[in-house]
């Protein structure tokens, strides 16, 4: 058999069986499945259905404020610690948009948004993924993301006393997001993961704060207003409690739930099971945080939804081996954990200007740098040069 002839067979052979894998996952045969914004572009569409193909096989692998600064460098062209260690940038860019609704130039923590968004057209370019989340200051007391103190929810629903200003912060958001564009217009597709951890105390759209059934209608407007009324084509939504171990019962993960219309993508945030912080883990952290992850990639899919692993990290990855000796188990323990999409680790904090000791990606030289590249290696994990063209609609 000739070369040709030879690659044709081996082609047609790993179609059948790429055909035989998607006949046995349920999801792929929900054909109605879609995004939750009928205008959304082409490349937000193939992103979608990129992600929630790739996962049967890969985890992108994610880091925040990835471009702007690291531990020992602040706003430097071209560099990232996660490709200085790894030799590779991340798939996946996380950033943050508190204050943007201020008219602030930088965010909370010191980015310019004009370098962001260059940054993010620049990730975008070289094939990467767009995930924004946003610590939104409280609309009624001036305070920040972390001011608990009044029923702020309420106040900024329809009919609501601060309805109007959140609206315009809402605008505020609609034309960032709006004009992240390429310079052939193309819009950059965006996971927007507003109202994070709302099964947590910390901010004033947590638990405590407001109830489920406002935060619900929280999320419906937020939606309704950038879909519907801004026309915005270029975002999935991102639902994302934060640890299932806060939670009486697994299940009330989706008590805040605002509905399948209103969501793309349902994510976990959780720093604390996998190492057994606060008691949080059980007797095998490990094993409960994969039982967590497969629990929640197992619902995403029955509403039709991709699972992510939305935010994690070991802060100054203290534990050693925490990639490979407890991400990579964790995300690999139980089967249907391994179909999150990504995992994002947090923001490397610079030491000088900003926090010390608040990083979760070991720059080079740091003890836990040999296993960070470790888990870069694993074949199952992806960084942005593993990456496919995930703005390209795949062949049915
Ligand atoms: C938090 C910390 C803070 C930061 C915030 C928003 O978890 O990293 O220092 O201000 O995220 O990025």
């Amino acid at each position: 058999m000739n070369q040709t002839s030879l690659s044709a067979l081996l082609l047609f052979f790993s179609a059948l069986l790429f055909s035989c894998n998607s006949n046995s996952n349920p999801l792929q045969q929900e054909s109605e499945r879609s995004v939750i914004s009928p205008n959304a572009t082409y490349e937000t569409k193939a992103l979608f259905e990129n992600l929630d193909r790739i996962r049967h096989e890969y985890t992108l692998f994610g880091h925040q404020d990835a471009l702007a600064y690291g531990v020992h460098w602040l706003d430097e062209p071209g560099r990232s610690d996660v490709k200085e260690t790894s030799g590779s940038y991340p798939a996946v860019y996380g950033w943050e948009l508190g204050d943007i609704e201020l008219g602030a130039s930088e965010n909370l923590d010191g980015v310019n948004f004009d370098s962001m968004r260059g940054w993010i057209i620049e990730g975008f370019e070289r094939g990467g993924v767009i995930t924004i989340g946003w610590h939104m200051n409280n609309p009624v007391t001036g305070g920040n993301a972390w001011d608990i103190s009044e029923g702020a929810v309420d106040a900024v629903l329809p009919g609501g006393s601060h309805h109007d200003t959140f609206n315009t912060w809402l605008d505020v958001f609609a034309d960032f997001a709006d004009n992240l564009t390429t310079e052939d217009g193309t819009k950059i597709p965006v996971l927007f993961r507003p109202f994070h951890e709302m099964n947590g105390t910390w901010f004033w759209w947590g638990i405590d704060h407001t109830s489920a059934e406002s935060y619900q209608k929280l999320w419906r407007h937020t939606v309704a207003y950038l879909r519907d009324e801004k026309k915005l084509t270029n975002l999935l939504y991102v639902y994302s409690p934060d640890a299932i171990s806060r939670l009486e019962r697994k299940e009330d993960f989706f008590n805040w739930y605002p509905g399948d219309d209103y969501v793309d993508i349902i994510g976990l945030d959780d720093y604390h099971t996998v190492i057994g912080r606060f008691g949080f883990g059980g007797e095998d952290p490990v094993a409960t945080l994969s039982h967590h992850l497969a629990w929640m990639v197992e619902e995403a899919e029955k509403r039709g939804k991709i699972p992510v692993f939305s935010e994690t990290g070991d802060e100054t990855v203290q534990t050693e081996d925490w990639y490979t000796g407890k991400l990579l188990q964790a995300i690999q323990k139980e089967p249907a954990a391994r179909r999150i999409a990504y995992v994002l680790v947090w923001r490397n904090a610079n030491e000088s200007v900003d926090r010390e000791d608040h990083y979760y990606v070991p720059y080079p030289g740091h003890p836990a740098a040999e296993d960070f590249i470790r888990f870069r290696n694993d074949p199952s994990i992806l960084f942005e040069d593993d990456l496919p063209d995930l703005y390209v609609m795949p062949a049915e």
